[in-house]
């Protein structure tokens, strides 16, 4: 298939702005391989019937969801500004979705793999929609009929468009849903989650950023908003201009340390170990905040010596269920079982919501309070032993424990850099327990939470449960080669035969992409992507169907950070054959015999369940019609928002944090083995990660630790065309320190043949002095048609821990030499 440059007349056109010229510039040269395409059929957009020449667009990808001006031109995007009242710039990436748009990278029209051709090659023949809605759904109905529902399993990403109805949590999961099939679950993103769940803090609910102005010291753990969440960056600079210092513990030297007051370096994936020392020092020191620990914490609860599990009032004096506090997730009441304390004035067991005077410490030996329980678990976390495991030095550890005082208003401040590990978890069960010796939060200046533009939609998504009740099986990406070469999981049979992503991709977003293409994708008897451009994931498929991008479709996007939601317009009509994703999902609705379960809910409906069944929506009038003509609508009536005041809302049964939990659970089911790694899992804990500890296995062949920033010119694999952001960092990079340069016989801008436990790339040497010596760090988000050799994701490990079930993508080690082509 040949190359063209898809919008030469266009830019013709265009030419005469400063914006026109740019696109010139960087088209001419457009010629690259890896995103061959169907030869372009230019008429459509510019035949385009859009109205007007101003819109407001939201930028839905998984960074910052900012609102910016739009300006169309004889119905094409023609330049993009800030919102004249919006508190941001835009971005070089938000930019250049303009060129991104209308890249020759964009999927045109339905495609199907050339007959004979291998997967991956690049041969395509263009079908109609009807085609491929007719063959597709045959497949998918023959494999359901001859194997069950679950035979036809469905990936979607957690990067990409984030809008209520196009988004992935849109029609598309309603459709999905309706076919019982199974759901692959990423699996990324999971293991800080999950260790501050279990521990009870709700990362969501959190302060706004507009409130760090308020704070003597903004923690970081494991962050890098410069790269990462760059548009709210700008908060930490106002509160640092009103004295507030930055505080970040990350082992290298990031973008966001070389802002801050003050670094503390440690050794990667030994975070657990530094905040045990914390604690330790706190009850050593008896610092810690009595009246919170004693009164919104599991300390005073009992345990049972003879089986570690909490004593419970129906156990004890047939208790009763008491009331509970509402279930997070619903709003809905709970009832509960209640955890006995020890009364200290009765001196017996009393239930722990009724007692007036709970004891820190048990006189009954049957049973031994969690803050004893604790306090004997943390002992072994001297200062030596955390300097050892942690390399943190003694001077930064006072620093640290010094900061954290209650008397100190901190914003902790939590990404997901720490939870990339085997042990991420844990690191972030530590961090509970670490801030439930302050009770730091609730009030301005104080707060627990970190990025969630994703992860906090306030809307719930009450319209993907589609009317005929089912709903789609849940099962790990991690276990897919498994799975697939099984057919089983733990027991249960998944006899996976056709795949369809949408809003993702696997080759590149996740771990061992060699294992998974060999293992997984190559066993598949059909595979089908849906997005808007021919990503790896998509060139490796049999079918791909064109979806419309950002400037194509109305929708609406919350940002839970900032407590508002916006609304992204439609400001071009959809380019080539491109279709939105709930149109997508309404033509397989009918063409799989679903029309009923999925097709019953216009859109009309899916706003009115979006709005109407939410009261904050209701109480502040937010519907679709208001949100047009406002664009921006906040939820709540604070500002800055403060979270979990007066600690009303920590997540566990009894309200409180808890640092000891007697029936862990894993997140999800896995093919890990749980059973193995349970005793662990009650008490924040360190262990060392399999593959980037010190002393792992794997440390003499592969002698440095691997891992990746956030790039700060790509959203994930979203700018692999030819773009303005591409323009800025076009190759792979690995950074390494200077003297693993030497130790290693490697020069800066040298090709690199870099090899890791499970697979291989070729990146470009850069070498950075703030990295930590011993590990590497790469920018992720370039796709296989950028590598020389191999690509990022084949390097990663789909090893993970079976409790937090989660990528463990910095778990990783590499060695590295010159590559020689
Ligand atoms: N090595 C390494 N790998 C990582 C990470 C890491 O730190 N290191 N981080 C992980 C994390 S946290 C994440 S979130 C993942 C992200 O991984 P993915 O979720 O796979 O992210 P993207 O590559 O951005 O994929 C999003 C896709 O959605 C498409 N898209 C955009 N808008 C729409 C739309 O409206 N409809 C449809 N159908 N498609 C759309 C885009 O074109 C793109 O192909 O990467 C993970 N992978
Ligand atoms: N430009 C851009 N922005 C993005 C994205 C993107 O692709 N591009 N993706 C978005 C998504 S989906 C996500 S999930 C977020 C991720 O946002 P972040 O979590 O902020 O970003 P990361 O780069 O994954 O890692 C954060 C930091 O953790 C540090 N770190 C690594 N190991 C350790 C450790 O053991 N201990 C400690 N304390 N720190 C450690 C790293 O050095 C890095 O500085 O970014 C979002 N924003
Ligand atoms: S790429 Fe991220 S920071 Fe840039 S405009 Fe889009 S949402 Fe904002
Ligand atoms: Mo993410």
């Amino acid at each position: 298939m040949g190359e063209n440059c898809t919008r030469r007349s266009f830019i013709k056109r265009a030419g005469a702005t400063a914006v026109g010229a740019a696109m010139l510039g960087s088209l001419t040269a457009c010629g690259n391989s890896g995103m061959m395409n169907l030869t372009a059929d230019s008429s459509v957009a510019e035949n385009s019937t859009a109205e007007g020449n101003e819109f407001y667009c939201t930028c839905g990808w998984s960074c910052s969801f900012c609102q910016y001006r739009i300006f169309t031109r004889e119905g094409n995007v023609a330049h993009m500004l800030p919102k004249p009242d919006f508190d941001y710039v835009t971005c070089l990436k938000g930019r250049s979705r303009i060129q991104r748009t209308y890249s020759d990278a964009r999927v045109q029209y339905p495609m199907k793999r050339v007959e004979g051709t291998a997967r991956g090659a690049g041969e395509w023949e263009r079908i109609t929609w009807d085609e491929a809605i007719s063959e597709i759904s045959k497949k998918w109905l023959e494999v359901e009929e001859k194997y069950g529902p679950l035979a036809n399993s469905y990936y979607q990403g957690g990067g990409g468009f984030q809008g209520s109805l196009n988004g992935n949590a849109g029609m598309i999961m309603r459709l999905f849903n309706a076919t019982g099939c199974t759901k692959w679950d990423y699996s990324f993103d999971n293991a800080t989650n999950t260790g501050l769940t279990r521990g009870g803090i709700q990362w969501f609910d959190q302060n706004e950023p507009k409130d760090f102005v308020n704070s003597d010291y903004i923690l970081f753990f494991g962050g890098n908003p410069i790269n990462a969440q760059i548009q709210m960056s700008k908060h930490l600079f106002d509160a640092q201009e009103a004295g507030a210092k930055i505080v970040v513990v990350d082992p290298h030297f990031s973008p966001t340390a070389a802002k801050a007051d003050k670094w503390i370096p440690v050794k990667p994936g030994c975070d657990a170990a530094l905040y045990l020392g914390i604690i330790k020092r706190f009850m050593d020191e008896g610092t810690y905040k009595a009246d919170f620990v004693l009164n919104h914490t599991c300390a005073p609860y009992l345990i049972k010596k003879s089986d570690g599990m909490y004593l419970r009032g129906g156990e004890y004096q047939n208790e009763p269920l008491h009331v509970g506090p509402p279930f997070w997730v619903t709003g809905l009441p709970t009832e509960i079982d209640p955890i006995m304390v020890w009364d200290e004035k009765e001196g017996k067991p009393a239930c722990f919501d009724t007692c007036q005077n709970p004891a820190w410490s048990c006189p009954d030996e049957n049973y031994i309070t969690a803050w004893d329980m604790f306090k004997d678990h943390v002992q072994e976390w001297t200062l030596d032993k955390v300097m050892e495991v942690t390399g943190i030095s003694e001077e930064d550890f006072d620093f640290l424990y010094n900061v954290l005082q209650p008397e100190n208003k901190v914003a902790h401040y939590i990404n997901f850099g720490t939870g990339a590990y085997e042990n991420g978890l844990q690191a972030a069960y530590a961090m509970t327990a670490m801030i439930a010796m302050t009770g730091n939060f609730g009030e301005p200046g104080r707060s627990v939470g970190g990025f969630d533009c994703m992860y906090g939609n306030f809307f719930g998504h009450a319209l993907t449960a589609p009317s005929n009740g089912k709903m789609c099986k849940a099962v790990t990406w991690l276990a897919a080669c498994d799975i697939v070469s099984t057919g089983k999981l733990q027991g249960e049979d998944y006899p996976v035969k056709t795949l369809w992503v949408s809003h993702g991709g696997l080759i590149g977003g996740s771990v061992n992409s060699g294992r998974n293409k060999r293992e997984m994708l190559d066993k598949m008897e059909m595979i089908v992507v849906q997005d808007p451009f021919l990503t790896d994931t998509a060139r490796y498929a049999d079918y791909v169907l064109p979806v419309c991008d950002m400037y194509e479709f109305e929708d609406v996007i919350p940002l839970n950070h900032e407590r508002n939601v916006r609304i992204t317009e439609k400001c071009i009509e959809p380019m080539y054959e491109a279709k939105t994703d709930s149109e997508i999902a309404r033509l397989f609705g009918e063409a799989l015999g679903l029309a009923d379960a999925v097709c019953d809910v216009t859109d009309d409906d899916w706003w009115k369940g979006t709005f109407d069944d939410v009261p904050a929506a209701v109480e502040h009038g937010i519907t679709l019609d208001t949100l047009r003509k406002n664009k921006l609508m906040r939820y709540v009536d604070e500002e800055p928002y403060i979270g979990n005041r007066d600690y009303k809302n920590f997540i566990t049964e009894t309200g409180r944090l808890m640092f000891y939990v007697d029936n862990p659970t894993p997140r999800t089911p896995s093919n890990f083995d749980v059973a193995a790694v349970t005793e662990r899992e009650k008490m924040p804990t360190y262990f060392e990660n399999k593959i980037s500890g010190e002393n792992s296995e794997y440390a003499e062949e592969f002698p440095l630790v691997c891992m990746s920033w956030r790039n700060p010119s790509r959203v994930h694999m979203t700018h692999f065309m030819k773009d303005w952001a591409r323009d800025v960092m076009p190759t792979p990079t690995l950074f390494v320190n200077p003297e693993d340069a030497e130790k290693y016989g490697v020069e800066e801008g040298q090709d690199l043949l870099i090899t890791s436990t499970v697979g291989q790339c070729v990146m470009q040497c850069a070498l950075h002095p703030g990295i930590r010596p011993g590990s590497t760090v790469y920018y992720k988000g370039y796709s296989e048609t950028e590598s020389k050799l191999g690509s990022q994701g084949a390097i990663t490990t789909d090893y993970a821990d079976a409790y937090a079930v989660n990528c463990s993508f910095f778990d990783n080690r590499i060695k590295i030499e010159p590559w020689k082509n």
